[in-house]
């Protein structure tokens, strides 16, 4: 019935279509669809209500600033107290710090976007909102956006209506700035999906990860065998791969945009400021650790640099992001170390290198440089200490998740879009049929 979200511009009905795209058989986007673009009538900012919504009585909007570090804290504990948590309640994300700030304050973001509400007799933080502004493209229309996350009201204020407050308060403040669509994704079912992703899993720490109940033990599997099986080398093997440097950030950019255009949908990445901030400056600070990484580091980023002295010419790239879970059934372990499959790129996708032979010819290049690469990923990820390395069904991922040994996980991540009607999204449910 949804009282709150069938009073908003989102699609209303999931599309036949999106179904038949989850078996493979996407219909033609000229096939009787309305043309691609926003659902609610276009605005003006003059138009734009103009004073925060009212709270409940006893609560009161505030504006943490995540660049402090007091009030990044707080924001940091609620999250870890409040967030999301898998079906069984046996972890929660456990977001960091420096992982909020390196997430909320990216080139050009707007402080007023980070909302918060506190009971205004003890000042304490219980809800939060955020948004960042960035460009969103969907097959040929580039429009600006905001990227709407950490959405949380703490345990004891659920289902008390406050989450529809929440986001029509940052609605509002979005809109102030002319911005009229938003991009979002979440673990549950909502109206309405552009598309879903299930999460998958590569084991590191076998004993850690069968002792805390987060990978079973197969029937006429072992704890020994799992060992061996999700052994890797002590050290990368693709020729030149290294860690991403400052100077690398131009080639890195013009990597990015010429493979990303190969989807239909895209979060962009305009200017090498942007590069800079979600691949160099979240590594942190200090000396390398074994079986530790970098004190803080949330972003790890690697590129391949052709062995051609001259050019120097940067033909792969890869990151992966920290983002623990906290372990909320187990006597010893507290902290799941879990790496992320960030964004990545490649030229052994592109046209130049992929025209001789055929289309299947092409594919298995692709397949065998992202398998060398992924795999190289994880060697580092085991290196710095984490325990799982998780990715999606998304992009080119389906064509190394079996040979690097992924498992399917019980989550999926859905994917949304706010005020943006589009015809189906190709390859929006890549392997996926649970909508
Ligand atoms: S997804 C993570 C969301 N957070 C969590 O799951 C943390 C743990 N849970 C909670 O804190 C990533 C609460 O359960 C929350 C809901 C606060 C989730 N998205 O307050 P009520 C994001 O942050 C709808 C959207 O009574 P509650 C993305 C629900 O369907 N809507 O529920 C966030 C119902 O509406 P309906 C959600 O359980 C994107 C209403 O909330 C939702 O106490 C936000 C019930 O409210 C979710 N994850 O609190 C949208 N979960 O119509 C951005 C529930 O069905 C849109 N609901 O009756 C764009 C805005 C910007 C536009 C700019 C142009
Ligand atoms: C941010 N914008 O459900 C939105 N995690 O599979 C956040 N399962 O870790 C939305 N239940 O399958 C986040 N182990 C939505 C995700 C929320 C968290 C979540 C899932 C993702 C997860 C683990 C633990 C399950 C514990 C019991 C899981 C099995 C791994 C196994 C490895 C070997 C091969 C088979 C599978």
């Amino acid at each position: 019935e949804h009282k709150f979200w069938k009073t908003q511009p989102v699609p209303q009905t999931l599309s036949e279509n999106l179904h038949r795209a989850s078996r493979g058989t996407v219909p033609p986007a000229s096939a009787n669809q309305e043309p691609d673009g926003p659902i609610d009538s276009v605005k003006d900012v003059a138009d734009v209500r103009k004073e925060p919504l009212p709270l409940p009585k006893g609560y009161e909007w505030c504006t943490p600033d995540i660049t402090i570090d007091e009030e990044c804290k707080e924001v940091q504990t609620l999250l870890s107290e409040n967030y999301v948590e898998d079906d069984d309640a046996s972890f929660r994300l456990h977001y960091s710090k420096e992982f909020l700030h390196w997430a909320l304050a990216p080139p050009e973001y707007v402080a007023d976007w980070h909302l918060g509400v506190r009971q205004t007799s003890n000042k304490k933080l219980v809800a939060f909102i955020s948004g960042i502004p960035l460009s969103t493209r969907v097959r040929d229309h580039t429009i600006k956006t905001a990227e709407i996350n950490f959405l949380v009201t703490h345990k004891k204020l659920r289902s008390k209506r406050l989450a529809p407050v929440l986001i029509k308060e940052v609605t509002r403040r979005v809109n102030l700035k002319g911005v009229w669509q938003a991009v979002y994704t979440a673990g549950v079912v909502l109206p309405t999906p552009i598309g879903v992703c299930r999460y998958y899993h590569r084991t590191l720490n076998p004993v850690k990860l069968v002792d805390i109940g987060f990978t079973p033990v197969r029937r006429g599997d072992t704890v020994s065998r799992m060992v061996r099986r999700f052994g890797l080398p002590a050290s990368t093997s693709t020729p030149n791969f290294r860690e991403m440097c400052k100077e690398d950030i131009p080639q890195v950019l013009d990597l990015m945009k010429r493979y990303m255009a190969r989807f239909e949908l895209e979060q962009k990445f305009d200017t090498e400021e942007e590069i800079e901030h979600w691949f160099i400056s979240g590594r942190g600070t200090g000396e390398y650790v074994k079986g530790q990484g970098r004190k803080g580091q949330v972003a790890w980023a690697y590129v391949v640099e052709a062995s051609d002295p001259e050019t120097h010419r940067i033909t792969d790239f890869m990151s992966f992001y920290s983002l623990p879970s906290l372990i909320m059934k187990h006597a010893k372990h507290k902290d799941l170390g879990t790496a992320y499959l960030f964004y990545y790129a490649t030229d052994a996708a592109l046209s130049s290198s992929s025209s001789q032979g055929g289309e299947e010819k092409a594919k298995e290049r692709l397949s065998k440089r992202l398998n060398s690469l992924v795999n190289d990923c994880l060697i580092v990820a085991k290196d710095a200490g984490f325990d799982v390395f998780n990715a999606l069904t998304m992009m080119d991922n389906n064509l190394f998740l079996n040979e690097q040994l992924f498992g399917p996980g019980d989550g999926y991540l859905v994917n949304y879009l706010y005020n943006w009607r589009s015809a189906p999204i190709d390859g929006a449910a890549d392997g996926v049929d649970v909508l």
